[in-house]
């Protein structure tokens, strides 16, 4: 069935969709997304012409990048060097000049941003009465950064003349910029080696601004007539009048482009940037998602094992994604790691345009007639963006924390989430009523599966008009909202950032009286096709209409609305239906006249952000932590919520892959993240189900969802034993929520991944560098591998160093060594997770069915005791889960320690802090208490009946269960009913 919005949908969207939609409907998910539909590179003008340039440059050993500093114009101050590129454009010596700065921040990274001088001082003209700004899109920055910019005043010159000049910076200078002056390029090295190149290869290519000159009236272009691939020349602009950057410039694609039957007019002509970074002796990088494939990111240009294609970030709603590809996908982050034994450095390329990353290795020889021994792989990068600045951070390392930890600094760290926003989220497509709802909310209860929120997609919406009702199928919103709080549950809704045009509906006529849609190149408000069918879309980088946004998710607004409603913002690359690759003309206007061209890649963030703020306080007084989902993202994202990989398929290899593109989201700086649980589409069989769970418990966000022809299959109907595992694989979940919560208190601060590869962990491990199966759930010490394979029974689990590891639901001693793998058991009901020795980290036992009722429930510990028999620390971060307080110190953070030589396990303030007047919540929690810690790997001198417990003044004992050493079983010890406060110091003694 599909929503009356989409029947009325004209042209070939609506017969595409539905066609595909009962494809998937017939056959499962075996329909892939329509790859011609999405351009390839030689399909984008100018990828084609930086990707043809490269080519170029490599086949000409002579060649010599024409981008030369000004060496008079080079000055130094304050850790900037300002100075003006001159680029020679052709024979006659002509000259375009291109201001760049080069900032070197106190936090020990540096940003090199060059610009063009006659776009910064508008001296140029738009053609076609375009009403676009003249300048290189320069407000990225307002976007993204939110920190991190103060320069370094100790940087200083360490050596200048007119051919270079060099720079020493970072923690005790130890960081170095050489920038050569002819050619330009910059060297960056850490302790005196070379690690990161810029325009070695002499790829940078900074298309200026040119007049268009038309030798012939313009060819009458046929309706769907795409140019981009076309090999014959342009009758308006030729070679001999124009000059080419390299020999056979593809000049066709300068002044109009067309893509599926969409032309772009490109008032400004070619303006792309583009440059060439290298990782000199790195083999592996990392990041730049969202892609489906390996987390260590695979060559682009052909060969055995290779993409053919760029990675490409051009945010779009990729109908049914294929795995193992560079395409683009809904969000993207510019950020990419390099990575070998010892040592990470790494990139942020701020610019919101489409993109597209080549990615070469090369192998060097120390020494040539050693023949690979000695010899080491280089990583090259070749960005390459449409419009915009050049604008890159360059990060020196030296660990992948440092990495992460700069650039958060920069642009921020993952927001401090509502608590059950880390429980499991019901979702579908749809449910399709109130009662519906209230009924699988009671099935929840009545099979004993925990959830916290059920989800409504855009069907609960009267005729896709959000922030409305269907009166029909939801006419008690507050009934439904109210059953689901009566047990601590939420409720989201999805608001799409498409308007529905149509009169009487007030949300639409706001919009557009007040001027706050996105507008067309004309300047008038653009239309176009979505689920409502005919629409406007909300431009969010308008600070007015974020404030009007606001306003309409007010409680007495949106009615039917309540606390425990909260947002899934879809749709937000955003998707057009019947716009170029199912999103807008990039000629389309925003806020400030920037072309959406320049700003594509923030689209999603900044509806995002509209949504986030409105939610912080949706009535007077109220101040509270928003959730809200979204498809799109960018780098800052991680400040305003949670994302999805979107809509993959209910198929064994899309959990398989599911978890390098989470690993990859964490690892970039956005780790609040999950793929559907089930898989979107089609229908997966129950053992793919209930291993999608087990693998899903281990998402950040863990969210089950189906697309709308999908079967039913809360985990209720899985029937036995399905829904038996299933339901234990959600009260893992939530036994370890604290941990959970913990981990992401971390993010907060640092934005340290939630969960993390083996290369994050281990960094001189190298076999673990192209592990992407198993992860660390946050300072856990806990490794799961998730089966994600159809009949599987065991799993291979790589151990990483020699730490003792225990199974998590056995305690067995995993026999293991660093470097070796392991096989376990894993039949249908196991999840495989170990447990590294030398942790301590806290659950909630008791079964609950949400978070909300666990609030004040009490803690067990679990302490692994580590390879020396004597030592494991770990901590917990706890606070109202809800709202601000936590900023003033209403919060409980406790640091464990367990000292095998004074037999004792303790809990102390994790934080040298003030003491803070205690609010209703940090009151409350003086309720809360420990009550079981569970020592695996206890010596067995703690083979005890009683151990003493002191807190707080007080001293009183405890009863100790001993169970020595089994057969392959680490000893193991409960102390049980400890009784002292979570939030106070303790000490247990075993002595
Ligand atoms: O709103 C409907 C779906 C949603 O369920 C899904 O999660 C999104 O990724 N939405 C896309 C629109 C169309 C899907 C074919």
């Amino acid at each position: 069935m599909l929503g009356s919005g989409q029947l009325s949908m004209s042209g070939g969207w609506t017969a595409y969709l539905c066609l595909a939609s009962a494809l998937t409907g017939l056959f499962g998910p075996a329909v892939a997304v329509k790859e011609h539909d999405f351009k390839k590179c030689d399909q984008a003008g100018f990828c084609k012409r930086n990707r043809a340039f490269a080519d170029h440059v490599v086949a000409n050993t002579a060649w010599e990048s024409p981008y030369n500093i000004l060496a008079d114009s080079a000055s130094f101050k304050d850790g900037q060097l300002q100075a003006t590129i001159l680029k020679t454009v052709n024979d006659a010596g002509e000259t375009v000049r291109l201001p760049i700065t080069v900032s070197f921040l106190e936090s020990g990274t540096a940003r090199v941003t060059v610009d063009e001088e006659k776009r910064q001082k508008g001296e140029i003209e738009l053609r076609g009465d375009s009403k676009a700004r003249k300048q290189r899109y320069n407000e990225a920055e307002q976007w993204v950064i939110v920190g991190g910019l103060t320069l370094d005043k100790e940087a200083k010159v360490d050596y200048q003349d007119d051919t270079q000049i060099t720079v020493q910076y970072g923690p005790e200078s130890k960081f170095e910029a050489s920038i050569k002056f002819a050619p330009f390029s910059i060297d960056f090295k850490r302790d005196g080696d070379t690690h990161i190149k810029l325009n070695d290869k002499g790829l940078l290519n900074m298309e200026h601004w040119r007049p268009r000159i038309d030798a012939s009236p313009a060819p009458e272009k046929q309706e769907g007539e795409d140019n981009s691939s076309s090999e014959t020349e342009s009758a308006e602009t030729t070679a001999a009048q124009v000059p080419e950057a390299y020999p056979g410039e593809d000049q066709n694609t300068w002044w109009e482009e067309s893509f599926g039957g969409n032309t772009d007019s490109k008032p400004r002509g070619p303006e792309s940037v583009a440059l060439d970074i290298s990782f000199v002796g790195y083999d592996h990088i990392y990041g730049i998602p969202s892609h489906t494939g390996p987390l260590s990111l695979r060559q682009t240009r052909g060969g055995e094992g290779n993409f053919q294609e760029p990675y490409r970030m051009y945010n779009a709603d990729v109908f049914e994604y294929i795995l193992d590809s560079p395409m683009t996908l809904y969000g993207s982050i510019p950020f990419l790691q390099a990575h070998r034994k010892d040592s990470s450095v790494g990139i942020f390329w701020l610019n919101a345009a489409e993109t597209w990353v080549d990615i070469t290795k090369e192998k060097e020889s120390k020494n040539p007639l050693a023949l690979g021994i000695g010899s080491k792989t280089s990583t090259s990068t070749h960005w390459i963006s449409e419009a915009g600045l050049l604008d890159v951070f360059v990060f020196l390392g030296p660990t992948p924390q440092d990495l992460i930890r700069k650039y958060s600094e920069l642009t921020g760290t993952t927001a401090m989430p509502q608590e059950f926003s880390l429980g499991y989220h019901q979702c579908r497509w749809n449910y399709v009523s109130d009662e519906d709802v209230k009924d699988v909310d009671r099935k929840m209860d009545k099979f004993n599966i925990p959830y916290d929120v059920i989800w409504l997609d855009i069907e609960y919406t009267d005729d896709k008009k959000y922030f409305t009702w269907d009166g029909h199928s939801f006419a008690d919103p507050i009934g439904m909202g109210k059953q689901l709080e009566s047990h601590g549950r939420q409720l989201v809704a999805i608001i799409d950032p498409h308007i529905k045009n149509v009169d009487g509906y007030k949300v639409s006529e706001e919009l557009k009286s007040q001027k706050f849609a996105v507008n067309n190149k004309d300047g008038e408000i653009f239309e176009g096709w979505c689920w409502p069918g005919s629409s406007h879309w909300v431009d969010a980088f308008n600070a007015a209409a974020r404030k009007w946004w606001a306003t309409l998710f007010k409680y007495a607004r949106f009615e039917g609305s309540m606390r425990n409603t909260w947002i899934w913002n879809d749709m937000n690359e955003p998707s057009v239906f019947n716009g170029p690759e199912t999103t807008m003309p990039k000629d389309n206007l925003h806020y400030g006249n920037w072309e959406h061209r320049d700003i594509h890649n923030l689209n999603g963030l900044t509806f995002h952000n509209a949504t986030f703020e409105a939610l912080k306080s949706r009535e007077a007084g109220e101040f509270r932590r928003p959730f809200v989902l979204t498809r799109s993202f960018f780098a800052g994202s991680q400040r305003l919520g949670a994302m999805w990989t979107g809509d993959n398929q209910a198929a064994w290899d899309h959990l398989e892959g599911s978890i390098p593109m989470v690993l990859s989201q964490n690892i970039a700086g956005f780790p609040f993240s999950g793929a559907d649980v089930g898989g979107f589409f089609g229908n997966p069989e129950k053992e793919l189900l209930t291993r999608w769970y087990q693998a899903g418990a281990f998402y950040p966000f863990f969210r089950a969802h189906a697309h709308i022809d999908s079967r039913r299959r809360e985990p209720y109907l899985a029937g036995e034993p399905y829904t038996t595992i299933i339901a234990a694989a959600l009260r893992l979940r939530y036994s370890l929520l604290p941990s959970w919560y913990t981990a992401f208190r971390q993010a907060y601060l640092t934005n340290e991944p939630v969960i993390k590869p083996m290369f994050y962990t281990h960094p001189n491990e190298e076999a673990g560098f192209a592990i992407d199966d198993q992860f660390f759930v946050g300072n856990t010490g806990l490794l799961a591998k998730p089966v994600t394979q159809k009949d599987k029974e065991t799993v291979d689990i790589w151990i990483p160093d020699n730490e003792v590891y225990y199974d998590y639901f056995t305690y067995d001693i995993i026999p293991s060594n660093k470097g070796k793998t392991v096989t376990l058991d894993a039949p249908l009901s196991k999840i495989p997770l170990l447990m590294q020795g030398g942790h301590i980290f806290a659950r909630r036992d008791r079964p609950r069915r949400s978070s909300t009722l666990m609030k004040w429930d009490d803690y067990t510990l679990v302490v692994t005791v580590g390879k020396d028999g004597k030592t494991a620390e770990g901590d917990l971060y706890v606070d109202d889960g809800d709202s601000y307080e936590f900023e003033k110190g209403q919060y409980i953070y406790r640091k464990f320690i367990l000292d095998g030589d004074a037999k004792t396990i303790s809990s102390v303030d994790g934080e040298d802090r003030k003491k803070v007047k205690e609010g209703d919540w940090m009151k409350k929690m003086h309720q809360v208490t420990v009550d079981k810690i569970i020592i695996v790997g206890a010596p067995a001198s703690w083979d005890k009946q009683e151990v003493t417990v002191e807190s707080e003044g007080e001293t009183w004992t405890a009863t100790l269960e001993y169970t020595p050493a089994g057969k392959g079983r680490a000893a193991f010890a409960v102390v049980k009913k400890v009784g002292a406060r979570i939030g106070a110091d303790w000490k247990v003694s075993f002595a």
